[in-house]
């Protein structure tokens, strides 16, 4: 099979995720790069490598007055023993160009002054891109550790050494809690109860669709309980679904008791030998007590194996704020974030499993069945720093 990494690649391929925020911590890679050249450029007689003092004068010689000039033997694009002498042309080189050339293989110590500006930028940028403040702190703060004091060997290397800083950085925040949803499911009694929750809009319905594709292509049999009694049309939605993925649907009448649907499907799902039940449920406002303590008693009824939050990665903050309310009435599995491929800032996705203490278990990338991401924190970290 195809690694999967591979087609969620493939999956997201052009959509742009998290481009703004990508754009951001480029640009701050910039700035420290400037500012280690900067440096570099200020303290040449203290930190160059004095056993190479010609070396170092060679490389700035074309800034000088004294230009080379090419020899015949050396201008390889003319023709065999021709005379010509070609004079190169005197190049402006900036200060930071000549840096570059001078410190390559030679070592620069970022203090925190150095770091202070460029590190304050990174902090905005992320705040901007709705990463919530304590972990746009955790990753400052990991940055900053991993940049200032020690000796840093700057070379051509120079922006992977800001990269390795991030990415760290990211990797930390990102992989406290991962969960492995295939494993999960593989190792769980049967049927396996999993209950999807979140407010109005956010893609409860259509995630539960595409799990159930993925748990169908995985050979796992999968029942849908018809959970939504509330929003008019809801049932019908899932009774889609069902037909286009050939499942059975479990449903009551409109305003009955979704606790009461959940707990048949369980019922049809062991009478049945299926694997997987998967139950909608209406949209809820965390600030709504009565819906908030209904969601309670269809988990005390229920008893799922999983308890799914769903909410969309362009609410930024406000998903994330959800998430944790959500956990504390009733402490959730994880999280699905939709939308992802609508999302130009990344905060949400950066935050939520921080906040919340649960995992991200899958990202939604678009409208489709297979627009489904399993979470990987290395894969969201490459989306985010690579080329
Ligand atoms: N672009 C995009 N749209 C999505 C995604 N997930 C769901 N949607 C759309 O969001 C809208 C609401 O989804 P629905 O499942 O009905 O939300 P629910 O009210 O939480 O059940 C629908 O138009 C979906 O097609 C996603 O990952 N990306
Ligand atoms: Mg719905």
């Amino acid at each position: 099979m195809k690694d999967w990494r591979e087609s969620c690649r493939s999956r997201v391929g052009a959509k742009g995720l998290f481009n703004k925020l990508k754009e951001k911590l480029s640009g701050f890679k910039e700035s420290i790069t400037n500012r280690i050249l900067e440096k570099a450029a200020g303290s040449i007689p203290i930190i160059g490598n004095r056993s190479e003092p010609a070396a170092a004068q060679k490389e700035i010689r074309p800034a000088s007055a004294e230009l080379p000039v090419k020899t015949p033997s050396e201008n390889r694009s003319g023709i065999a023993g021709a005379t010509q002498v070609e004079a190169v042309q005197p190049t402006r080189i900036s200060i930071v160009d000549k840096a570059r050339s001078l410190i390559f293989e030679r070592e620069v110590i970022l203090d925190e002054k150095d770091l202070e500006e460029p590190l304050w930028g990174l902090e905005m940028a992320l705040l901007e891109s709705d990463v919530a403040l304590p972990v746009a702190e955790e990753i400052v703060s990991s940055v900053k550790s991993s940049l200032v004091g020690s000796r840093k060997k700057i070379g051509s290397d120079t922006g992977d050494l800001v990269e390795t800083a991030l990415r760290s950085a990211l990797l930390k925040v990102l992989s406290k809690n991962v969960f492995d949803f295939d494993e999960f499911i593989k190792n769980a009694p049967k049927p396996v109860k999993i209950l999807f929750v979140g407010v109005n809009g956010t893609g409860k319905t259509t995630s539960i669709a595409k799990v159930a594709r993925y748990l169908k292509d995985r050979g796992y049999s999968v029942v849908l309980a018809a959970g939504d009694t509330f929003r008019a049309g809801a049932i019908e939605q899932l009774e889609i679904h069902g037909q286009r993925l050939d499942l059975k649907v479990i449903k009551h009448k409109t305003g009955g008791d979704p606790a009461a649907v959940i707990f048949d499907a369980i019922e049809y799902a062991k009478a049945h030998k299926k694997d997987v039940v998967l139950a909608d449920t209406a949209g809820r406002l965390h600030t709504n007590i009565n819906l908030m303590d209904q969601m309670k008693k269809i988990v005390r009824v229920t008893k799922p194996d999983m308890l799914i939050f769903v909410d969309e990665a362009i609410a930024g903050n406000d998903a994330v704020e959800r998430a944790r309310l959500f956990n504390e009435s009733v402490p959730i599995t994880g999280t699905i974030l939709t939308k992802t491929d609508a999302d130009a800032k990344g905060g949400s996705a950066i935050s939520i499993a921080h906040v919340t203490g649960k995992p991200i278990i899958f990202l939604g990338v678009g409208q489709d069945y297979p627009d489904l991401v399993k979470f990987d924190p290395e894969w969201l970290v490459e989306r985010l720093l690579g080329d």
